[in-house]
């Protein structure tokens, strides 16, 4: 590689074994003849870990310094997935360590494979937050996430017979290698109590069921530099271990029930993405996390200040949706009450220092927080809420004058019903830029949820495209092809994706596409193996793999996948000596756990599959896969498999996505609808690479306004109505004939919301055009080369770049 550090030179192999020895010794308390795997692994994991330290010291000593401006990202989810082969690629040591490890007799690849995923989020959000990590580090941004350190991350999924069971991740193992836990950094978060008025200020008293927050850092390595910035995860502590009265009257129950309670706070990641979760506990959730990062925060920065008057000029927080939103008020809480700063003063500072990204226009995942919860549990934070409010009202008053409705419209507080806090207006007064996640989201943003705030604010309002981490998502994940880039532009991609544009004349030439198509063949074996491991079915890796790979949601719609999966079915039956392109149809995703529909959709799947697959006159023509557990890691086993990526979201319900990126980059052509990033997508790799099908958002809301009338297209579509009266007469589920009638149902009868039927006949004809030009293989592959050339842009370093000069104002630190 072009980048080599000191510390890399000077622990060759010998030293590596030492260390790993060491550590097994010393750390683990094994003797190498009886260590266990897991054993080598986190022997491992701490030697390498000991690497990265130095670094980050001196990172955090140059942050301080050069008191350079810091970003604080604060987020309820971080999905990073597994951490060892990471460190190795960031500090170029993958070849020392599996040299080391191949003359201690133990295999790199079974021990990297061991470690478990840190699954602490759900899905694009939580791993967006990731990929940020990782770019922050390896740009030398300033920037440090805080969120929550659950004991219970995103639930694994098991399917039994066909149905999703969610059994509980415990990704925390015995010993604890995954961070540094921080003792001496804990706060205490208050919760409940009363508001006391003393002349002008007001005071918080009586707090109850505290609850203490303490650190756990995790360390990330930026690539192939020196900087190393840091995760910090807050994990809750009782402020009482036991009740030693009730203990010794024997009441052992009670003597702990109140450490367990508080404890819950840092109990389990909620696993839902798609709705406003309206518990009491998650509502604790945030505040707590978004508390101690706060005290957190002020702490550092008085750690070299005397006071906080040039906050704005020294920390940026960013609030990765409205999940941390609370921190305005907190922010505004410790300013006034605190440190007595005037009203006016500690409002223009707070609004310098937020800025918010909103990753969704669903209303359904819109927060709102009842008036009444709110008050009870945090009543200093409501009473903040209603002074912004009664501000910000006189303000538009102003602007807008003689218009109740637009006050109604953009108050903080819904009146209407039972009254609630409206979180993502409150985010986007109390914040100096408001950013979407692609173009389109971004327009649609200030068209839909906040067109009464641009018209207020337009300059807040702006577009960053997301991006992901191409370390994790090609050096990673697809050794195979990287080896093929690094072969023709050289190895400095990893650093500079838009490097990857040089590839687009090695489509030129047949051996470079030769060689590429073994790379992708490669993979496929690499996932048809997995398979055969995890389900015990032969997939054919000369078959088109066609995949969709995400949260189980009916706005992604996976069931429109399955339409198109019954109709090939029927179509092969018809027409058995057509010459079919064989497809492997390949699902993976959860489900929320109190998300039926979803869940229906999972098991109509497995169904699907049983059928066609257990059909001998199908044969390789067509095989249905679902793999279960989704997860970071099985994604990179997934996505550089993949030769066709389904993006199939109803147009303006994606906000961006991910994953199209990742596939892309990795070689896959997308059929999609031109919804998220997807558009953007086709704007860098060229309309003549992807397959872009159904309508658009414009055409989408024209529907859903002048009258959608889903049962015409059923009765106007003899494939279609075949596929669906197939599914409602039970062909799929004969023990159970009525299963999938309430599918029919929804689409049919009930309005068909995300408009699968509208899109249906669009997506399969778009579908014949996709065997048709798989049936020239070098046509494909060069167009497969374009894609991959076509990704510089959707770098998370670009993103970053983008958030770092237009919304943090913050410089990378120079080391
Ligand atoms: O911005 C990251 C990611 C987008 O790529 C997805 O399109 C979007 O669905 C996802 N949103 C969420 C749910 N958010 N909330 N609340 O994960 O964000």
């Amino acid at each position: 590689l072009p980048f080599q550090y000191d510390s890399a030179n000077q622990h060759d192999a010998e030293s590596m074994k030492k260390a790993i020895a060491n550590k097994l010794m010393y750390s683990i308390g094994k003797d190498p003849r009886a260590a266990q795997p897991k054993d080598w692994m986190d022997a491992t994991f701490l030697a390498v870990r000991d690497q990265m330290v130095e670094r980050w010291m001196e990172t955090t000593r140059a942050q301080y310094s050069q008191d350079v401006k810091r970003v604080y990202y604060l987020s309820m989810e971080f999905l990073i997935g597994r951490a060892l082969s990471n460190a190795l690629l960031a500090l170029n040591m993958e070849d020392v360590v599996r040299t080391a490890l191949d003359d201690m007799g133990v295999d790199y690849d079974e021990l990297v494979g061991m470690e478990p995923d840190a699954a602490l989020g759900n899905g694009g959000l939580g791993r967006l937050a990731a990929c940020f990590l990782d770019s922050m580090a390896t740009l030398g941004i300033p920037g440090m996430g805080y969120g929550i350190r659950y004991q219970f991350g995103m639930f694994k999924q098991r399917i039994i017979e066909g149905r999703q069971v969610e059994v509980p991740d415990t990704w925390l193992g015995s010993v604890n290698i995954v961070d540094f836990p921080r003792d001496e950094v804990c706060y205490r978060v208050r919760f409940g109590g009363r508001l006391e008025l003393e002349g002008k200020k007001v005071r918080w008293l009586d707090s109850q069921n505290d609850v203490l927050a303490v650190a756990h850092d995790i360390v990330i390595p930026g690539y192939a530099t020196k900087s190393t910035n840091t995760l910090r995860l807050w994990t809750a502590r009782s402020t009482r271990e036991i009740n030693l009265k009730k203990f010794n009257q024997g009441d052992y129950f009670s003597a702990v029930e109140e450490k367990n309670l508080s404890e819950n706070v840092s109990r389990v990641l909620y696993p839902d993405d798609s709705t406003y979760v309206g518990k009491e506990l998650r509502l604790r959730q945030e505040y707590f996390f978004v508390a101690a990062s706060l005290q957190d925060i002020i702490h550092r920065y008085l750690s070299t200040h005397d006071n906080l008057d040039r906050l704005e000029d020294k920390v940026a927080i960013h609030l990765n949706d409205t999940h941390p939103v609370l921190a305005i008020p907190e922010l505004m809480r410790i300013l006034l009450d605190d440190y007595n700063y005037e009203w006016d003063e500690a409002w223009a500072m707070t609004g310098k220092v937020f800025s918010y990204t909103n990753h969704t226009l669903m209303s359904e995942a819109l927060e709102t927080w009842p008036v009444d919860m709110l008050g009870r549990l945090l009543p200093r934070h409501l009473k903040i809420i209603f002074d912004i409010n009664e501000a910000f009202l006189k303000e538009v008053a102003l602007a807008v004058p003689n218009d109740a409705d637009f006050l109604r419209r953009v108050s903080l507080i819904e009146e209407h019903g039972d009254r609630k806090v409206r979180m993502a207006y409150l985010a986007v007064v109390g914040s100096h830029k408001i950013n979407g996640v692609s173009a389109l989201h971004s327009d649609l943003m200030v068209e839909s949820i906040f067109a009464d705030f641009a018209r207020l604010y337009p300059e807040r309002f702006t577009n960053v495209t997301n991006g992901v981490t191409p370390r994790r998502w090609l050096a990673l994940a697809n050794p195979s092809l990287s080896k093929l880039i690094d072969g023709a532009i050289g190895q400095t991609w990893r650093a500079n994706l838009n490097e990857l544009a040089e590839l687009k004349a090695s489509a030129d030439f047949p051996q470079f596409v030769e060689a590429f198509r073994e790379a992708k063949l490669a993979n496929k074996k690499r996932l048809a193996t997995y398979v055969a491991h995890t389900l015990g079915g032969v997939i054919n890796p000369n078959a088109l793999f066609d995949v969709q790979v995400k949260r189980i949601h009916e706005y992604k719609r996976q069931l429109l996948n399955v339409l198109h999966v019954i109709t090939r079915y029927n179509q092969i039956l018809a027409n058995p000596d057509k010459n079919w392109q064989p497809r492997v149809v390949i699902f993976a995703g959860k489900a929320a756990s109190a998300y039926h529909m979803a869940k229906l959709v999972i098991q109509l799947i497995n169904d699907v599959g049983i059928k066609i697959n257990n059909d001998h006159r199908i044969g390789d023509k067509l095989k249905v896969v679902f793999l279960p557990n989704y997860s970071v890691s099985l994604a990179e086993i997934i996505i550089p498999a993949a030769d066709l990526s389904e993006q199939i979201s109803t147009a303006g319900t994606e906000a961006s996505g991910t994953g199209n990126m990742k596939f892309a980059l990795n070689g896959a052509l997308t059929i999609g609808t031109l919804d998220g990033a997807n558009v953007e997508m086709q704007d860098a790799v060229g309309a003549d690479n992807m397959f872009i099908f159904g309508n658009t958002t414009e055409e989408v809301g024209e529907l859903r306004a002048n009258g959608y009338n889903p049962r015409a297209l059923y009765e106007g579509n003899k494939d279609l109505r075949d596929t669906l009266n197939m599914l409602a007469s039970g062909f799929f589920s004969p023990t159970e004939p009525e299963r999938y009638r309430v599918i029919f149902d929804v689409l049919v009868n009930w309005g068909d919301h995300y408009q699968l039927l509208a899109d249906f006949e669009s997506y399969v004809e778009t579908q014949a055009k996709v065997d048709a030009l798989y049936a020239k293989p070098e046509e494909w592959a060069k167009r497969a080369i374009y894609n991959v050339a076509g990704m510089g842009h959707f770098s998370s370093d670009r993103t970053i770049k983008e958030y770092a000069d237009r919304i943090w104002y913050t410089e990378p630190v120079k080391l």
